[in-house]
């Protein structure tokens, strides 16, 4: 299997860490979605441009979630990421779409917004953007109030997003007094897969001059070198 990653983007992280977790190795093949010509494969895969895609014999997968249900899928025993129970397995989608739409979402339109000249920036676009998040993060610690992980007693899909999204709010949301959130993220920093998943988005950055710091300050000029295409 093959999977094409932006290495430091939020949905890339979260199926490299469900591929991690079920023990699915795939290789990784790192792309510029952002750059004025992205690899020619990439492309011929992801007409819209986006990652990550995984490419698995001769299927194409898009989309984050559905990648992780077609390798889940193909789990004979181990790990599951989506529990085999139906009702389970509903709530672990329900918090999995809250998390890309509630919580990701806004955390690029954050990025999007910081990318752009000072002068077009709006200051409404980044309220609403922040005003979403916190509205999520209320949302999330009344579910962690009840459980250790996002919907239900074992780690999940949802936890796989939440893990990606709450590694980037971390620098520029940060949780207050989400004491149940706080203290989730600090366990889902601690799985081999989040640490294995930020170590290869680090290199990826150390690669890049600029990315990491563009990132933690949301700062046009360096976002200027996140563009550079790999
Ligand atoms: N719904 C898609 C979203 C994928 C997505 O938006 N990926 C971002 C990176 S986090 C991307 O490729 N952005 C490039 C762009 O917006 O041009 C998923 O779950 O995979």
């Amino acid at each position: 299997m093959k999977l094409f990653v932006f290495p430091v983007s939020m949905y890339s992280h979260k199926v490299m860490i469900a591929l991690r977790e079920i023990g699915a190795p795939a290789e990784l093949v790192p792309v510029n979605p952002l750059a004025p010509s992205p690899d020619a494969e990439f492309l011929k895969y992801s007409p819209w441009q986006r990652v990550p895609i995984l490419v698995d014999g001769d299927a194409a997968v898009a989309e984050s979630s559905i990648i992780i249900e077609h390798v889940n899928l193909s789990q004979a025993g181990g790990v599951h990421l989506i529990p085999e129970d139906p009702r389970a397995a509903v709530a672990v989608r329900y918090a999995d779409r809250v998390l890309d739409w509630y919580l990701i979402t806004p955390l690029r339109q954050l990025f999007f917004e910081g990318l752009k000249p000072a002068h077009k920036r709006s200051a409404r676009r980044f309220a609403s953007a922040h005003e979403q998040i916190e509205d999520t993060f209320g949302w999330l610690e009344g579910e962690l109030r009840r459980s250790e992980f996002l919907a239900g007693k074992s780690f999940s899909m949802a936890d796989c997003g939440a893990a990606a999204a709450l590694n980037r709010a971390a620098t520029v949301h940060p949780f207050g007094n989400y004491r149940q959130l706080s203290a989730y993220f600090d366990r889902l920093r601690l799985r081999p897969s989040f640490a294995e998943t930020t170590r290869y988005a680090d290199e990826y950055a150390a690669q890049n001059p600029g990315l990491a710091a563009a990132i933690e300050k949301l700062d046009v000029e360096q976002f200027a070198i996140a563009l550079t295409p790999l």
